[in-house]
């Protein structure tokens, strides 16, 4: 998928120290410092949308919901009963009209962020999946699907330039260049892990925990985080 990967310097929007807070060299140093306990949570799925050829990525302006007149990657709440996979399909689909066999959604997972809140005691588990897609004349969604590498990270789903479409909780846009992805309008810990995804190989692995302050998306500011990437393309 990131067949040409991005050195992190060309994001030039993300944001600034001061919103990022404090780097935790392991998951045991982030906890001894959050020390915080959650009495529920609960799950979402993310996608992220790339073309990665062309280094663009989809993003969606949301209308309502969690970070309304932000800019987020394609998702929501599982349902009942729905397990991530059926989730993140199921979104995509509503979100952007892009069709994702559950296959094909299953092989783009690549990690789980857990959000946690000094002004919450519910934990936001999100997960993390990573889809790629081609613009082609004919496109392959609704019919057949697109084959599965040896390595089983997949080809890029195609689809036609008129699939994707918005709904009233979201409207999707490319960004034309990861370069100019607009982190000073997303939330903050996309600054962190977003980079460091689309830097990284097919096989990249990353897990997160952000703790964020009071003030939630006005403040937008984390105060402790701890990422565990594993990229071993070979
Ligand atoms: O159903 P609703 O659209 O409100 O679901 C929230 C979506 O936002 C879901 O896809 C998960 C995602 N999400 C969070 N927190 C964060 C976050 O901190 N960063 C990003 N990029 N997405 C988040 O719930």
């Amino acid at each position: 998928m990131a067949s040409s990967p991005a050195p992190q310097n060309t994001f030039r929007h993300v944001l600034p120290p001061d919103h990022l807070g404090t780097r935790h060299i392991s998951h045991q140093a982030f906890c001894l410092a959050v020390n915080y306990t959650s009495s529920r949570e609960k799950e979402y799925s993310l996608v992220v949308v790339t073309d990665s050829e062309k280094q663009r990525i989809l993003l969606g302006e949301k209308h309502r919901g969690f970070g309304t007149g932000m800019y987020n990657s394609f998702g929501g709440k599982l349902e009942r009963e729905e397990s991530a996979t059926a989730s993140a399909c199921r979104e995509l689909e509503e979100e952007t009209g892009i069709v994702s066999p559950l296959s094909i959604m299953e092989e783009s997972h690549v990690g789980t962020l857990r959000f946690t809140f000094e002004d919450s005691e519910t934990e936001m588990v999100v997960h993390l999946f990573r889809v790629n897609v081609t613009i082609s004349a004919s496109g392959n969604d609704k019919s057949g699907g697109p084959a599965l590498q040896s390595g089983g990270r997949t080809f890029p789903i195609a689809i036609k330039s008129d699939t994707i479409r918005g709904c009233d909780e979201i409207t999707p846009f490319w960004v034309d260049n990861w370069s100019a992805i607009p982190f000073d309008n997303m939330f903050a810990d996309d600054s962190l892990w977003l980079p460091a995804l689309l830097s990284g190989s097919d096989f990249i692995r990353l897990d997160g925990w952000f703790h964020f302050q009071a003030g939630g998306q006005n403040i937008n500011s984390i105060s402790h985080w701890y990422m565990d990437i594993n990229d071993n393309p070979a």
